[in-house]
């Protein structure tokens, strides 16, 4: 297994809009479990390709506290979608900014497994939440995407000023 690299906001290869995966193979399997270990190792509660700069529909997301019910979901299709939820929202490329995002309390979703099978499941409240956001992962949009451009760019700069700080304090 491999912790891979995640891509930070506002790298443009994050508004990649991901293709269809037309074979689930050992490969891609392979490849899962990279994306599990580094949700895991994030830690997060949710992870999509997009984030590790493969431009394909693949999310795994885990919301369970023991961190021990992965949900792997291929091609992703929403069917229906319910109700009004308010989230405090995070992100693994936007690190360390919480806001508040507005979602569907309830959604069908429709996905292939990593075996490659055909599966509905209705989720509700914080795995609801965690797979629109990855979805719009797969897009190429951003939960901050959803804010005011003030706070989007505030958010944008701060990130910004902190790499910079990052890259210069041993060199
Ligand atoms: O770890 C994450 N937490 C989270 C909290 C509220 C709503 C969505 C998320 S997803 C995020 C991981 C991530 O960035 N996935 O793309
Ligand atoms: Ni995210």
């Amino acid at each position: 297994m491999a912790k891979l690299k995640i891509l930070e906001f506002p790298d443009p290869r994050l508004r990649t809009k991901a293709t269809l995966i037309d074979v689930v193979d050992d490969q891609l399997r392979i490849f899962i479990d990279d994306m599990l270990e580094t949700m895991y190792e994030a830690p997060g509660i949710g992870l999509a390709a997009t984030q590790v700069n493969v431009h394909k529909r693949v999310l795994v997301t885990d919301v369970s506290v023991e961190k021990d019910e992965p949900f792997v979901l291929i091609n992703p299709l929403i069917l229906e979608k319910d109700g009004v939820t308010v989230t405090d929202e995070g992100c693994l490329s936007v690190p360390g900014y919480y806001e508040e995002v507005e979602r569907a309390e309830h959604i069908k979703v429709r996905f292939l497994d990593r075996q490659g099978d055909d599966v509905e499941l209705e989720a509700h409240g914080l795995l609801a939440v965690c797979i629109q956001h990855e979805m719009d992962h797969l897009d190429g949009k951003l939960f901050v995407d959803y804010l005011s451009e003030a706070k989007r760019s505030r958010i944008r700069t701060k990130l910004e000023k902190g790499r910079r700080q990052q890259s210069t304090v041993v060199a």
